[in-house]
């Protein structure tokens, strides 16, 4: 790729390196596309990788005629986990498909309504733990939300029990999970020729996690298989007992073993990011938290635990409308990449077939599109004639076309769920003056961020209307 701009400083045969660290990529690029503008390339020994941020360019690379999904390299290493689970499938491998039709109807509204007293089944959980908190020691915010997100996408998808509020460190699963998967990273950014060397104690670690992974799930599937409960109930229901809708076939055991591993990645870490970052901004904008809390207490009021329905997640607008907003400040998913099928074009520079670009959502939802205080926290870009008056394509934090994110409405519904229950029983005390600090793994999370916790006593007893009306008097 000719033409675009680079960063400065480019090393010969290494490449552009300078400045960057293996522990913040996302933010080393989101650094250079603010310098470099909304496409850039970099070069990496040799190999050259194009990022897009701008609204116009995204817009033409999410075109399915032109572009399609890559497995970018930092995704193709997970495939030593993941295998040709939905997540990491190559567009040419037709498990891809057929996995898709046969678990698309675990991700329906019907779906969703089923899965609903599950979620917040694990949401009391939560409650239960923060309570004991109250009024006493902080909460590590990302630590709880990764417990409630792996218990529910355990539960509800595959009926096993993490029971992570159980235990004071992470299900070894999950720990096993997470090495692997920064294994996966390290092994992409990893030095040629030497680096397998140096990193062969690492290496068998992860041959160890990855065993010891394929052994929990074969076991839940085992569990399963022997229970004989042949329902299509849950996802790995779908994956044992479902034929393809049109081709009557199922999936394979090693498919299987794969699409439960994935989603067991993809439905916890991401979801616990954006929980961790709403709250985050819930703290640090109380007019934001104050109105959430109106929407909420107009619901509830001051009922001690109320257990919310289906509808009443459906009710809360603006609190959807918080998550989405973090969401777009720090996609947690923040990069997915993009390969032309075709010789074409990206903003008039010529792309070859076969070229795959990165398209950076961060950056992407900080163009001129959304305004010139982008690096505000404003949920009401998201109200719904804000939302008509922008370009389709200016949010993504759930990829795009046919292979976006299939647990989009399950992902929302299990956090507005928690989040409305959160702020309406809790004061969330600011005590440490916590300041934001992105770390990167797979996904993004807030650093560090810890709360201290009371409970609220003064709540918008009146009806709808009023709280409403009283939503700027109405303390955090
Ligand atoms: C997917 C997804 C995506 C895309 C990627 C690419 O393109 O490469 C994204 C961006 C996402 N995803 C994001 C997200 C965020 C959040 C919060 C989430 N996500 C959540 C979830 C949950 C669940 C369960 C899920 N998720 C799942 C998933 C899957 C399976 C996938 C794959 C799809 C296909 O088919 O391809 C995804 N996700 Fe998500």
């Amino acid at each position: 790729v000719t033409g675009l701009p680079h960063p400065a400083n480019r090393i010969p045969v290494v490449g552009d390196v300078v400045g960057t660290s293996p522990r913040t990529p996302i933010q080393d690029a989101m650094r250079m596309s603010r310098e470099l503008g909304p496409i850039f390339t970099r070069s990496f020994f040799g190999n050259d990788v194009v990022f897009v941020s701008g609204a116009d360019l995204v817009a033409e690379v999410a075109d399915e005629d032109r572009f399609a999904k890559h497995v970018a390299p930092s995704l193709a290493r997970i495939r030593a986990i993941a295998g040709d689970g939905l997540f990491t499938a190559f567009n040419t491998e037709p498990n891809w498909q057929k996995a898709h039709d046969i678990l698309l109807p675990a991700f329906s509204l019907q779906s969703m309504r089923g899965y609903h007293p599950t979620m917040l089944e694990v949401a009391n959980r939560l409650i239960a733990s923060w309570d004991e908190h109250v009024d006493r020691r902080p909460v590590e915010v990302a630590d709880d939300m990764t417990r409630l997100t792996l218990d529910t996408i355990g539960l509800t998808g595959f009926a096993f029990d993490f029971e992570s509020f159980q235990r004071p460190d992470p299900h070894p699963f999950v720990q096993a999970l997470v090495r692997g998967l920064a294994h996966a990273q390290a092994k992409a950014r990893e030095l040629p020729w030497i680096g397998p060397i140096l990193n062969k104690g690492a290496d068998e670690q992860f041959a160890k996690d990855a065993q010891y992974l394929a052994e929990v799930v074969d076991d839940v599937v085992r569990q399963r298989k022997e229970s004989g409960d042949t329902s299509t109930d849950d996802l790995l229901g779908l994956m044992l007992n479902a034929p393809h809708p049109t081709d009557g076939t199922v999936l394979d055991d090693t498919n299987i073993r794969n699409q439960v591993i994935t989603f067991l990645i993809a439905g916890h870490e991401t979801t616990s990011g954006a929980l961790s970052f709403a709250l985050h901004y819930l703290v640090k904008n109380p007019t934001v938290l104050a109105k959430a809390q109106a929407e909420v207490d107009a619901l509830w009021g001051s009922t001690d635990k109320p257990q919310p329905t289906y509808e009443e997640v459906g009710k809360l607008r603006y609190v959807r409308q918080v998550l989405n907003e973090a969401l777009r400040l720090w996609p947690t998913a923040a990069a997915f990449s993009r390969e032309a099928i075709v010789d074409t074009t990206i903003g008039g520079h010529p792309i070859k077939k076969g070229q795959w670009v990165v398209v950076l959502a961060p950056m992407l939802h900080r163009d001129a599109v959304w305004g010139d205080n982008v690096e505000a926290f404003d949920p009401s870009r998201f109200d719904p004639e804000r939302e008509k008056a922008r370009p389709v394509h200016a949010f993504k934090p759930f990829g795009t076309g046919e292979r976006a994110c299939i647990g989009r409405q399950f992902a929302l519904h299990e956090a507005t769920l928690l989040l409305g229950m959160i702020i309406h029983r809790y004061r969330l005390l600011d005590t440490f003056n916590y300041e934001l600090k992105v770390k990167e793994t797979l996904t993004l999370k807030p650093a560090g961020f810890r709360l201290n916790l009371a409970l609220r006593t003064e709540r918008v007893q009146a009806a709808p209307a009023a709280a409403t009306r009283d939503v700027t008097r109405t303390a955090g």
